[in-house]
């Protein structure tokens, strides 16, 4: 099993992810983080803070002369925009964000001391801890890509188009501005954002997670907390902003009949299906077909418009604050869902195929 937290605040020093029970002896260096640290970064959409930092991963634990330990591994991504003096205190709460809740749980009147912690600037360190799972994942063939397939009102289907098609398309459109294969859906897109910004407002959408080459049987349905959608769901609903996971079909399913919706089974000289409704995952197991997961984000809650709140010191109505922020954030929230799938899956697969080294993991995997 594999385990990490993070620690850090947006304008703290920085952000640590520790990751354990990654085996001894896989490669790591810190370029294999900081590719997919920039990935985050980008995304047409971003505020301003994503031009101040350079996200960079320093390596701090875990690994000597370029391989694992088995030791946990930690990271560090420090931040360009630490605030080491004191800053004005914020008593309007944002509606959506954590800002009112946090202050009533944590006793806060300072709301600053909220959204330091429940700001998306955390998800660096789930990308960094992403990285490393994605590394060993790599090592048993498993690939994991992300495309954003909503953004408004905005949404596209591409259940018709050949997987391997996809995953090409996938790929030339990772780097464009709203990671988005279909290039007219992908120019509207833009289009709302442009919209969105001009008016003070901001954007949700939905982004789509593809696992390839995930072995079946991952995950298991003899108890609820060990089937692979619970954990793979949970994970993506952990992602700041997201409200909504579906699996294969998702919510389509239920308006649909068994006969068009279960994926019939052939044998070619391994069991093969002609559709892949399922999502690759059948009674909490992976069944060999490719994971299809797709998550929903609201609208990022810092308004250039703001919206009505109410003083939390004098209780007197007041609006929102107006605060540096994305106008939309979809693009980037993909590559951290890919990076919540990564840690996931190479759970799971540490699971399946235990070992405390890659080659003793390698020989069960094998086996
Ligand atoms: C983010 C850093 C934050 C925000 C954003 C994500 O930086 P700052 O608050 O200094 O501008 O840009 O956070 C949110 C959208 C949010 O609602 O918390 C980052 O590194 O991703």
């Amino acid at each position: 099993m594999i385990k990490f937290i993070t620690a850090g605040e947006s304008h703290g020093k920085g952000i640590v992810a520790v990751i354990e029970g990654i085996p001894a002896h896989l490669r790591l260096g810190e370029e294999d983080i900081n590719v997919e640290l920039k990935r985050r970064q980008m995304g047409y959409g971003r505020g301003a803070r994503m031009k101040i930092e350079l996200d960079r991963a320093e390596i701090l634990s875990g690994v000597r002369k370029g391989e694992t330990l088995g030791s946990p591994i930690a990271v560090a991504v420090w931040n360009r925009d630490w605030h080491n003096k004191p800053m004005s205190p914020v008593f309007v709460p944002r509606p959506g964000h954590a800002d009112l809740a946090g202050a009533l749980k944590y006793s806060q009147q300072d709301i600053r001391n909220v959204w330091e912690r429940a700001s998306a600037r955390e998800t660096a360190g789930r990308v960094a801890a992403g990285a490393v799972a994605r590394k060993l994942l790599g090592e048993f063939g498993i690939e994991i890509l992300s495309h954003i397939v909503g953004i408004g009102y905005i949404s596209i289907d591409t259940t018709g188009i050949r997987l391997e098609l996809l995953k090409k398309q996938i790929k030339s459109a990772d780097k464009a501005p709203v990671r988005c294969v279909n290039k007219e859906a992908a120019k509207e897109m833009i289009r709302q954002i442009d919209e969105a910004r001009a008016k003070g407002d901001t954007l949700g959408g939905m982004f789509e997670i593809i696992a390839l080459g995930v072995p079946a049987g991952l995950g298991t349905y003899v108890q609820w907390d060990a089937r692979l959608d619970m954990k793979l769901a949970g994970a993506l609903m952990s992602i700041p902003g997201i409200r909504g996971v579906e699996i294969g079909l998702g919510f389509e399913s239920a308006g649909m009949k068994g006969s068009e919706v279960h994926d019939e089974i052939a044998y070619k000289g391994r069991f093969t299906r002609k559709t892949n409704n399922a999502g690759g995952i059948e009674g909490g197991i992976s069944n060999g077909e490719p994971i299809i997961l797709r998550a929903a984000m609201k609208p990022i809650p810092s308004l250039a418009k703001p919206l009505w709140s109410v003083n939390l010191k004098t209780k007197r109505s007041a609006k929102a604050p107006v605060l540096r922020a994305d106008v939309c954030a979809v693009p980037a929230a993909g590559v951290v869902g890919e990076a919540m799938a990564a840690i996931e899956l190479a759970s799971a697969m540490t699971d399946r195929f235990s070992g405390d080294t890659l080659q003793e993991m390698k020989r069960h995997f094998k086996a």
